[in-house]
């Protein structure tokens, strides 16, 4: 049986209903209160049971930070690596057993400052697993330093005359390191965000969800709920998810941050090329054989 977690009375049995509460640990999320990772703890348990994969046969893989601890709130299996080491670990797991479903979550300075070398390699080797990236442009688990997702201007600690360097753009950066999934999601819409993750997770290959999310307690000014709330809009109607550059001029427009699926492709992925690999090394042999 499940463990049984202590929640409000009602919230436990709309949870327990669900079937979410499976994918549920004993340990309660210790962000702070109003903190738009939470919007995690239900999304990705309920994109879980609505796929039908079972804690058993799922791993989530983090590096360090805030969003990084999202592995202790999760009855599935975890690992809670090192900072910026997620791609890397889950790269291992998912090489070792092909049959788990392998799940990263980590924060924009985990991903895209110290274990920023690794993304695009995931992306290209198509790596059939699924990175949950929640942005909020700051460092919150070190107390809100500016990060490489910060916005021009945004005042830190380490920014105290204000951010002048300009911020990377992770979903473009997606599209071109060759992701086969890409879509952003607002923790702010906590039902749209379970629909990306479910069919995020859903896709054969490197699957990439940016998901903008609030630090309400290191940023007073940029990435809240009210600015983020003001900015996010629907994908433009008729949006080509198979087109690339459409998905690459929506990435670029900055100002008005599209939700939903960018862009989606099949390719052979790294799991696919290693059994080619050992094709061609047996047919390698078997013709060193013949010829003696
Ligand atoms: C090798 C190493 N360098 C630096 C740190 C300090 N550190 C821990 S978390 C973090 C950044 C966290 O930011 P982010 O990844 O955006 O996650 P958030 O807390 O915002 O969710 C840093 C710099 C560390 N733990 N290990
Ligand atoms: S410091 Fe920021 S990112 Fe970390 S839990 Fe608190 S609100 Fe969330
Ligand atoms: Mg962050």
């Amino acid at each position: 049986m499940a463990p049984q977690p202590i929640y409000l009375e009602e919230k436990l049995k709309e949870i327990q209903e669900s079937g979410r509460l499976v994918y549920r640990s004993k340990a309660m999320p210790t962000w702070c209160p109003g903190c738009g990772y939470f919007s995690m703890v239900d999304g990705l348990p309920g994109a879980l049971n609505d796929l039908g994969i079972a804690p058993k046969d799922t791993v989530v893989v983090s590096g360090i930070g805030c969003s990084s601890r999202f592995p202790f709130f999760v009855n599935t299996y975890g690992f809670h690596s090192l900072h910026g080491r997620a791609l890397p670990v889950a790269t291992g797991i998912k090489t070792a057993n092909d049959a788990l479903t392998v799940i990263v979550v980590g924060g924009d300075g985990d991903g895209f400052a110290i274990g920023g070398g690794h993304v695009p390699h995931a992306a290209r080797r198509n790596i059939d697993i699924t990175y949950l990236l929640f942005d909020n442009g700051i460092y919150g688990l070190t107390k809100g330093q500016t990060s490489p997702t910060s916005a021009i201007n945004f005042h830190t600690t380490t920014s105290p005359y204000d951010n002048l360097d300009q911020p990377l753009n992770p979903l473009l950066m997606l599209l071109t390191y060759g992701a086969t999934w890409v879509g952003q999601a607002y923790a702010g819409q906590p039902q749209q965000l379970e629909e990306l993750m479910k069919e995020a997770i859903a896709h054969r290959g490197f699957s990439y969800l940016h998901i903008l999310s609030p630090c309400v307690t290191f940023d007073k000014t940029d990435r809240t709920y009210v600015n983020l709330g003001e900015l996010v809009c629907d994908m433009p109607p008729g949006h080509d998810t198979s087109n690339l550059s459409a998905a690459m001029a929506l990435a670029m427009d900055t100002a008005h941050p599209a939700l939903g699926v960018y862009y989606k492709t099949e390719r052979a992925t790294l799991a696919d090329n290693f059994e080619e690999i050992v094709r061609r090394a047996a047919g390698d042999a078997a013709a060193k054989r013949a010829t003696g």
